[in-house]
């Protein structure tokens, strides 16, 4: 087995199954060597109240100086929730000096849902994060993400929402929300289809991230992008089943028990 090394760009939030802890554990249950740099450090994700939060603006550019100085490349880089707008440069540079040529860059905006920004994150980030969303190999919006990007309504066609975006690769997740069916809108260069799954009840923290994080690891392992998006669809609606037994789901999805099955998908 070739050995593949990812980088993930995120927070870390230490409560909570999101951002960071998803992508390095799952990333990690592929078999890739998997390295982290957090923008920022939470005592727990912004659903909780009040986290503590350390912004770590100001330690990207350095880390990522030294990964060049030591000859590090990564295979694909999955940038997710990063906190500050002024995050955005140093990250556009890192990803310019350490993806590999040919190497896969995953940009999940991250950003806001169900019409709003995330707690502590306003339109300066979003303009901002348009800069980066450009640098995307594909870009993995919700539907307020896509709005925001693109200035459409949040309840405009998936297809027109996709369609407006510039990027060739684009997953519109949580495009499909009916009380029983979720499912997200694949564009493949000229190509955009929809995918529906059967809706388990409530709202679920961590979704998307996990989504990233399992079409990231199937990406490098070669699948096309519809592939790789079914399959994180299927591991992601797993997860929420397993979550949805139990009565703590503001804290993150209950994905741990079923990383073993990332390792055997070669
Ligand atoms: O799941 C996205 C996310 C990641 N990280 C932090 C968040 C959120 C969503 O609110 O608060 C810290």
């Amino acid at each position: 087995m070739e050995y593949k090394r990812v980088l993930t760009v995120q927070d870390l939030s230490c409560l909570g199954q999101c951002s960071g802890s998803i992508a390095l554990t799952t990333l990690a249950a592929f078999g890739y060597e998997t390295c982290l740099l957090p923008t920022a450090l939470l005592s727990a994700h912004t659903a909780f109240r009040g986290p503590y939060v350390c912004q770590l603006t100001d330690s990207i550019g350095p880390i990522a100086g030294h990964w060049k100085r030591e000859g590090i490349r990564f295979d694909a880089i999955l940038t997710g929730y990063l906190g500050a707008a002024e995050d955005i440069a140093p990250v556009l540079g890192l990803i310019d000096d350490l993806l590999a040529p040919g190497g896969v860059c995953v940009v999940d905006p991250a950003m806001a849902d169900s019409g709003k920004f995330y707690s502590g994150l306003n339109e300066a980030y979003g303009d901002a994060m348009r800069g980066l969303c450009a640098r995307a190999d594909v870009l993995l919006p919700n539907r307020t993400e896509a709005s925001f990007l693109t200035g459409l309504p949040e309840s405009a066609p998936a297809a027109a929402l996709l369609e407006a975006l510039p990027q060739k690769n684009a997953i519109l997740t949580g495009s499909i929300s009916t009380p029983e069916e979720t499912g997200f809108t694949v564009k493949e260069g000229e190509t955009i289809r929809e995918y529906r799954q059967r809706k388990v009840p409530g709202r679920y923290f961590g979704t998307g991230d996990l989504f990233a994080a399992v079409l990231t690891g199937k990406l490098l392992r070669g699948a096309s992008l519809r592939d790789a998006a079914c399959m994180a669809g299927e591991f992601t609606s797993e997860a929420v089943k397993l979550t949805y037994e139990t009565d703590k789901r503001s804290y993150g999805l209950k994905y741990e028990p079923l990383l073993h099955r990332l390792g055997g998908s070669l």
